[in-house]
């Protein structure tokens, strides 16, 4: 259910720098950026699925963690690198938390946004998943 992608990354004594092609980095035409920034201590984002959208998301700066779901299984992984992004795809659960102060985290999407691609009742997600696995 994880699969990150380590994009390039040039470093030397004045710094770093990552950059990244969507042609050749990511598996969808990027359609928006977004950001999610200044968050609270214990806060928890996300909480939600998506019916299509792809996203890449990385941690610019600081770390947090991101819970996977596909309703059978749980993964957690810690996004700590500017210059690793993780692929979150369709019917994924996810949930967003212990971010460290000042963490930005940056997110490439295939679409723009739509509030009905997305499922927030944690019931339905079930359900969603399940009946398409028949
Ligand atoms: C996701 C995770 C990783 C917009 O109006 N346009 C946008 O492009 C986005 C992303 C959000 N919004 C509005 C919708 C809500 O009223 O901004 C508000 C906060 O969004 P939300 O509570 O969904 O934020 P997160 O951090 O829980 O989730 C976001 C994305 O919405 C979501 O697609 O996968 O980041």
């Amino acid at each position: 259910m994880i699969s990150t992608k380590d994009f390039p990354k040039f470093s030397d004594s004045s710094g770093s720098l990552t950059f990244i092609e969507g042609e050749n980095h990511i598996p969808f035409t990027i359609s928006r950026v977004y950001y999610v920034y200044d968050v609270a201590e214990n806060a928890l984002r996300g909480h939600h699925a998506h019916k299509q959208l792809e996203q890449y998301l990385m941690c610019v700066h600081g770390s947090c963690s991101v819970w996977m779901d596909n309703g059978k299984s749980k993964e957690k992984i810690r996004l700590d690198s500017p210059s690793t992004g993780l692929y979150v795809g369709p019917s994924i659960w996810h949930v967003m938390e212990d971010f460290s102060p000042g963490a930005v985290l940056l997110v490439l999407a295939s679409a723009p946004y739509d509030e009905s691609d997305y499922i927030r009742d944690y019931e339905e997600f079930l359900r969603y998943v399940k009946e398409k696995d028949v």
